[in-house]
């Protein structure tokens, strides 16, 4: 059974593209468009009531939120591909807990600075400028702490490649590419080396070159 992944282009469906490649997953991809609201009709809210990408459809088994996603085939396939959980218990507990910190320390910011710096000027819309400040200062806080982790590990959760690193992907590619705040990575040694080595997989470089981002 082939996996069904829907919105290939935006930021959150392409960290469960790059697990799937790192786990040797065949997939096939489905358009949906944001802009034109094609996430808000009845057919995709009967996939996602939420109105969001991703979702996956494998079989007649549908999942939405792009960690779960990632979490259920890492185990799922736990011995094909890469593997991305760890050997032990204690390396899992460490990827689940930086799974947690990219999401609720590193994203939010990026992801305010991604909707007011990115798409507020495309959109029309207006930005505002001290969600934009606050949100540089916390990256900036969440960047100091990634670089003490990594000048004594070569990854996030130990000296393996796994889910917490993968997840950051996405929006690590906007951090760098698009928000014109790349020096805030290059500013830091360890974080820089790090995101050269992760941004550099095959995978990551395979979606890009399938899905190219929006914007
Ligand atoms: N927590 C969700 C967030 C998904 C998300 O924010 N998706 C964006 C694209 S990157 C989206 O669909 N935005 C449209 C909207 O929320 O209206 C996940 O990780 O799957």
């Amino acid at each position: 059974m082939v996996v069904k992944v829907y919105g290939p282009t935006y930021g959150s469906p392409k960290r469960v593209l790059v697990c799937l490649i790192e786990k040797e997953i065949e997939f096939e991809t489905v358009d949906v468009d944001l802009f034109k609201g094609e996430n808000n009709e009845p057919e995709f809210l009967k996939l996602q009531p939420f109105g969001a990408v991703p979702v996956i459809q494998d079989g007649d088994y549908t999942l939405y939120e792009s960690r779960a996603i990632i979490r259920y085939y890492a185990e799922k396939y736990k011995d094909q591909g890469t593997d991305l959980w760890g050997k032990t218990i204690e390396e899992r507990g460490l990827v689940e807990q930086w799974l947690e910190v990219e999401a609720h320390n590193f994203h939010p910011p990026i992801y305010n600075l991604v909707i007011n710096v990115l798409f507020a000027p495309l959109t029309g819309a207006p930005s505002d400028q001290k969600v934009i400040e606050e949100s540089d200062e916390k990256l900036e806080k969440v960047l100091d702490i990634y670089e003490e982790r990594l000048s004594k590990t070569r990854y996030l959760a130990g000296d393996f490649f796994s889910l917490a690193d993968l997840s950051h992907l996405p929006f690590g590619h906007y951090l760098m590419n698009q928000s014109g705040r790349g020096t805030l990575v290059r500013e830091r040694k360890h974080v820089s080396a790090w995101w050269d080595d992760i941004s550099n997989r095959h995978s990551w470089k395979k979606v890009l070159q399938l899905y190219k981002y929006p914007v």
